[in-house]
């Protein structure tokens, strides 16, 4: 038999008691994907066993059961991550969220809601929005990402450069510790200076320091009638020059400031049916998505169509179409987020994350363009992503599986240009599996050491997704130290 099982709460005793008798190394199954996999394919390894509890309190017992016999956990939620933080390796316990959904809260007149913590960021958006309000979060893969997995991601996306990354909007998280403990930081409270923020420790922490089972997050007031610009620009200069423009003309009405390449817009248009460009016979290299909403319409509008002229007098854009006030328009925002999809079809992907100075972004993409292609003629370098927030999404494609030539080209080229650069390796999509040795390269090695002693004070067994974000050497020494220390 090759498939694991998945298991429901009735099945959690029977499960664990099999994984426990024959050890988790000694199971001969492993779950089929998608839990054993991530969704880009690249990420695959082993587990007997899938728990989805109902409830916080059979997640507590899972947990329980399973650190008291030293088993692996790996917390999951949408397992939409693009780092391989949710994949179980080497047959840890996957946990997931799914089947812990729903809206707890959502109280209008104090913009706050909350909800579990396998709530698809889609659900929470809709129910915030029933009631006059958005959540600061908004990125592709809504429908399927769930809120705790984005909390433990701190996932950034298209509302970053207006309401700043998760941390800045979380209120209170409930979750369990590795043994199954409460730990309730739910007070929904905007300010309290009450020492350490834990909560801050776990968002962003990828499944190793606890189990989120709950959040609450500050949601604004929707806003209304967003208008849009899609802008054609002829240089990377112009590109920072519209950027310029964007915050000096709509103020805190940006509600996204994003950008692709001219080869972003070609393997989206070529891969997905649903997307068309809006300048077919346009040769500008790079186009830039800004979004205005405000709080009225009309006036985010105009101060978009004055900003659209502008651009176009000063060069900085050669073409541009600017939506009325009216409905998120669907195409351009298809066209953007329909990239990574695109990526996804298109063969193998070399998927960099980074963050680095806006100025710094064209050299870095032209440069990995050279090194693929003198690696293989038919790799191209797409380079898009979160202008605003100065992050690069660079992937190398071509058809076909992974080509270690191309991989040799690349890395660690590309990590040692962006530190180089005082960029960070990853920006928005955490550290997982795939960056856990290159930590080092965003990190400082105290810093490092201080984030394992963390990760002992929260899981001493160190039995939470034991694999991921920390680099082998520092999780060995802090796993000894761990243990050692808990006697
Ligand atoms: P998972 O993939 O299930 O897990 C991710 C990590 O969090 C793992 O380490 C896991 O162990 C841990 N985890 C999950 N749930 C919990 C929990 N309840 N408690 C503790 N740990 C947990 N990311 C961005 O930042 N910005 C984007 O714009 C963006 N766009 C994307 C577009 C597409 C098409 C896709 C496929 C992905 C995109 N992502 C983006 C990446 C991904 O969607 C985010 O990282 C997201 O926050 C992951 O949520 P998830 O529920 O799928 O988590
Ligand atoms: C996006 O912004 C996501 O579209 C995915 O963060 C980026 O896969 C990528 O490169
Ligand atoms: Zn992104």
């Amino acid at each position: 038999m090759s498939g694991g099982r998945e298991w429901g709460e009735r099945g959690l005793g029977e499960a664990l008691a099999r994984v426990s008798r024959r050890g988790p190394r000694a199971a001969s199954t492993t779950l089929p994907p998608p839990r054993a996999s991530d969704w880009t394919g690249k990420f695959t390894g082993r587990s007997p066993v899938a728990l989805r509890p109902r409830t916080e309190a059979q997640a507590a017992a899972a947990l329980a059961r399973c650190a008291a016999r030293r088993l692996a956990v790996v917390p999951q939620g949408g397992n939409t991550g693009l780092v391989g933080g949710g994949v179980p390796l080497h047959d840890e316990v996957v946990l997931s969220t799914t089947r812990m959904v729903g809206v707890t809260r959502v109280d209008a007149a104090a913009g706050v809601v909350s909800a579990r913590a396998g709530t698809t960021l889609a659900a929470l958006e809709a129910a915030a929005a029933a009631a006059g309000l958005t959540i600061p979060l908004d990125l592709g893969a809504r429908g399927t990402c769930a809120i705790g997995g984005n909390v433990a991601t701190n996932a950034g996306g298209a509302r970053v450069v207006r309401y700043g990354t998760l941390r800045s909007t979380v209120l209170g998280l409930d979750a369990l510790l590795a043994d199954g403990t409460r730990l309730d930081l739910t007070r929904p409270l905007r300010k309290d200076n009450t020492g350490y923020d834990l909560k801050q420790l776990l968002i962003g922490s990828e499944g190793t320091l606890a189990l989120i089972t709950g959040v609450t997050l500050a949601a604004p007031r929707a806003t209304v009638a967003p208008a849009l610009a899609y802008l054609a620009c002829p240089t990377w200069a112009a590109v920072q020059d519209v950027m310029g423009l964007a915050r000096a003309r709509l103020g805190e009405a940006l509600a996204a400031a994003e950008f692709v390449d001219a080869a972003s817009v070609a393997l989206a248009t070529a891969h997905l049916s649903h997307v068309s460009n809006p300048f077919p016979s346009s040769a500008a290299p790079y186009f830039v998505l800004l979004e205005a909403a405000g709080v009225d319409g009309d006036h985010d509008a105009a101060k978009m169509e004055r900003l659209v002229g502008e651009a176009f007098a000063t060069g900085a854009a050669v073409d541009g179409v600017a939506s009325a006030a009216g409905a998120r328009p669907a195409a351009l925002w298809a066209l953007r987020e329909g990239v990574p999809v695109a990526l996804r079809h298109a063969g193998a992907c070399y998927k960099y994350d980074v963050s680095l100075a806006v100025a710094d972004f064209e050299g870095l993409v032209n440069e990995c363009q050279k090194r693929a292609t003198a690696a293989r003629g038919d790799a191209v370098a797409v380079g898009y992503g979160h202008l605003g927030d100065g992050n690069l999404h660079l992937n190398v494609s071509h058809p076909g599986p992974m080509d270690a030539r191309v991989l040799a080209a690349l890395e660690p080229w590309v990590y040692e240009a962006v530190a180089a650069a005082r960029g960070s390796v990853s920006a928005e999509h955490g550290i997982g599996l795939a960056k856990a040795s290159l930590l080092p390269l965003s990190k400082p090695r105290p810093a490092i050491d201080l984030m394992a002693a963390i990760k002992v004070a929260f899981d001493p067994e160190w039995v939470l997704n034991p694999y991921k974000v920390l680099p082998a050497d520092a999780a060995r020494a802090g796993a000894a130290g761990g243990r050692a220390g808990a006697g």
